[in-house]
């Protein structure tokens, strides 16, 4: 079986180069900007968080915002783009400073669960039934704060109110350890899968798994995505590459770890991702030292990148690879493997 390849990222990934300890270092581009880039860089999927559809939303009534919402959807439509997701950025506002769904305040958790539904209006008036949930501050700073059974819970049941609010939609919950918790509660993709279970409807509870969070549990992006699949569970990746144990870096694909890069594109690949529709996201951003007209070179790498994997890894010699497995001589493989991708 062979997957089939369709890309796409969010607005947030041609950036304006903040970081913790500094100010943008680019101008924004607008919106209409980025989407006139999309197809030419070959992406034909669009990600947003709720308020890339909607910026002034918590100022909107639900109507206004789905009123908003479809006139974004023509846009989208006369550039011939997919929406793919809608994330609810449950972490900038001042209520979800302690978390949102597992904020110790019971009028910040409502607020949370709120806006939740407002991301799933926009969903619906977009035309996508996928929700992306990163838990960005579900977590603690300190153990005591909070207590973890009662967080677990307060997850699942805003996940049911979500599958409760609107029969149609399924949330992809997009693990991550660390950043800017010092632990968060869903910190790998068995938590998400675990998560599910405490609904009453697992079946529309997925993951998307992006590569650097994988990296930063310490775990292998590609066996996090091949235990996704072996639940099917794995409905969308953020592919991306980082350099070890530190803050999430979110660099181009391959950039790091070429065979690591390989390998994910390789299980995606052999067990058909993608063709139930499911689209391979680059969240990828540029570096900081990049200048507002190349930045976007992150993106164009990153696709073509994994394009070219993807010809290494049906370019190899699958015979010789299992005849090595049979005869368990892993160093043969490693060689055939080594060889294969240096060309
Ligand atoms: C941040 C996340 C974010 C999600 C969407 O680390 O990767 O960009 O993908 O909310
Ligand atoms: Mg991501």
């Amino acid at each position: 079986m062979q997957g089939t390849f369709r890309f796409s990222f969010g607005p947030w990934n041609i950036s304006e180069g903040a970081d913790p300890f500094g100010p943008t270092v680019r101008e924004s581009l607008p919106f209409a900007k980025k989407l006139d880039m999309y197809k030419s860089l070959g992406f034909d999927g669009i990600q947003f968080h709720d308020d890339d559809v909607v910026p002034n939303m918590n100022e909107l009534t639900p109507a206004a915002i789905i009123a908003e919402a479809g006139k974004v959807k023509k846009i989208l439509d006369r550039h011939g783009l997919v929406p793919e997701f809608v994330a609810p950025r449950l972490w900038e506002d001042p209520r979800t400073v302690d978390g949102a769904y597992t904020s110790n305040s019971a009028a910040d958790r409502k607020y949370a669960l709120d806006r939740s539904k407002r991301t799933i209006d926009i969903a619906r008036e977009l035309g996508t039934r996928n929700i992306v949930l990163w838990l960005a501050r579900e977590g603690t700073y300190i153990r005591e704060a909070k207590d973890s059974v009662e967080a677990a819970k307060r997850i699942a049941d805003a996940i049911q109110m979500m599958l409760d609010y609107d029969k149609n939609i399924r949330v992809m919950i997009e693990s991550k350890p660390n950043e800017p918790m010092d632990h968060t509660y869903i910190p790998t993709i068995g938590h998400a899968i675990g998560l599910g279970l405490l609904t009453n409807d697992p079946a529309r509870v997925g993951c998307l798994i992006e590569s650097a969070h994988a990296i930063l549990a310490g775990l292998d992006p590609s066996d996090e995505m091949g235990y996704a699949m072996a639940h099917r569970k794995l409905w969308s990746v953020h592919l991306n590459d980082q350099n070890g144990l530190k803050f999430d870096q979110d660099k181009s694909f391959g950039a790091v770890d070429l065979r690591r890069a390989f390998n994910q594109v390789r299980i995606l690949d052999r067990h058909g991702f993608g063709n139930e529709g499911e689209w391979v996201g680059l969240d990828v951003k540029a570096m900081r030292t990049q200048r507002i007209e190349d930045s976007t070179k992150h993106l164009r790498n990153s696709r073509s990148i994994f394009l070219r994997l993807l010809e290494l890894s049906r370019a190899m010699d699958d015979k010789a690879i299992a005849r090595c497995v049979e005869a368990r001589d892993y160093e043969e493989l490693e060689g055939i493997i080594i060889k294969g991708l240096i060309g």
